[in-house]
């Protein structure tokens, strides 16, 4: 039987595209004038890398090679995702005075499962990884609880897999929905993320083999905080001292999302971190 270590890039790949296409409700109907001064200005800046760096026919055809393998391996999500995403998520948050937010990144799965506010994510019964209890509170900007809010977590596990997109993990391993309480708290379990590598054996991991670049993201929870007439805030959460908070290969730390967390006596660690929600 496969194991998670078995993970493919175009397995994961075209579980990334399946899942977005899934999400994706319908064709958008943007004005022509908007779509092509967008695409115009797109491929200027195409035009002028060519011009810039006076780009060989050998290597367009290179290029023109690899952007159609991005599509055959799946990769289309994680190569947005991980070089597009961080300034359309910068774009569309900068008026914002609650939380800071981050990308959703390729392997966000709607629906996890409900808990209570005080409980353990879903996981292994012989989970690996250092426990972490996460407590915090949802609030509004003007300072409000918001019982109910809904605190949806996912996250790699402790040998940076995550589960549905890497064979051999429960369905939803280290995913879940916690609600919170009258005072708008939540007390979630779960176990520390390890740094996490994007997968290398697909076309993503081509390009960062050609250019001499490094494949890792620093180790990150996922989170979505929503509340009824507020924002929904996409962030992810970091810890202190990993050695790719400063050059994450998808660009998405921000010193506002990394942790605090203490040890807390019995081999695991305690943390303390809430989240203000900007009204609509
Ligand atoms: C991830 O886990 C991730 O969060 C992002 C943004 C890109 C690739 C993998
Ligand atoms: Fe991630």
């Amino acid at each position: 039987t496969r194991t998670e270590f078995d993970a493919k890039a175009a397995e994961s790949g075209a579980g990334a595209t399946a899942a977005f296409r899934n999400k994706q409700k319908g064709a958008l109907e943007v004005p022509a004038e908007r779509v092509s001064a967008m695409a115009r200005d797109a491929l200027e800046a195409i035009h002028e890398v060519i011009r810039k760096h006076q780009m060989t026919y050998e290597e367009y055809d290179a290029l023109k090679a690899w952007l159609i393998s991005i599509g055959e391996d799946g990769e289309w999500p994680l190569f947005l995702d991980v070089w597009v995403e961080h300034v359309v998520e910068d774009v569309n948050t900068s008026h914002r005075s609650g939380s800071k937010g981050s990308i959703e990144g390729p392997y966000y799965v709607p629906n996890s499962p409900e808990l209570p506010p005080d409980g353990a994510i879903p996981m292994r019964e012989d989970e690996p990884g250092t426990p972490l209890t996460w407590n915090g509170q949802v609030t509004s900007t003007d300072g409000t609880p918001l019982a109910g809010a809904t605190v949806e977590l996912w996250h790699a596990d402790s040998n940076g897999f995550y589960s549905q997109y890497a064979p051999g993990l429960p369905e939803w391993n280290l995913r879940g929905t916690f609600v919170t309480d009258e005072q708008g708290r939540f007390s979630i379990r779960t176990v520390q993320p390890a740094p996490y590598q994007i997968p290398t054996d697909g076309a993503c991991g081509k390009l960062i083999a050609a250019a001499g670049w490094h494949a890792w993201r620093p180790a990150h929870l996922h989170v979505k905080v929503s509340a009824p007439g507020h924002e929904l805030l996409t962030a992810q959460l970091y810890f202190p001292g990993d050695e790719h908070n400063d050059d994450d290969i998808a660009s998405a730390v921000k010193p506002e999302l990394i942790l605090d967390p203490q040890a807390d006596g019995r081999g695991g660690a305690t943390v303390d971190y809430g989240f203000v929600l900007d009204p609509v």
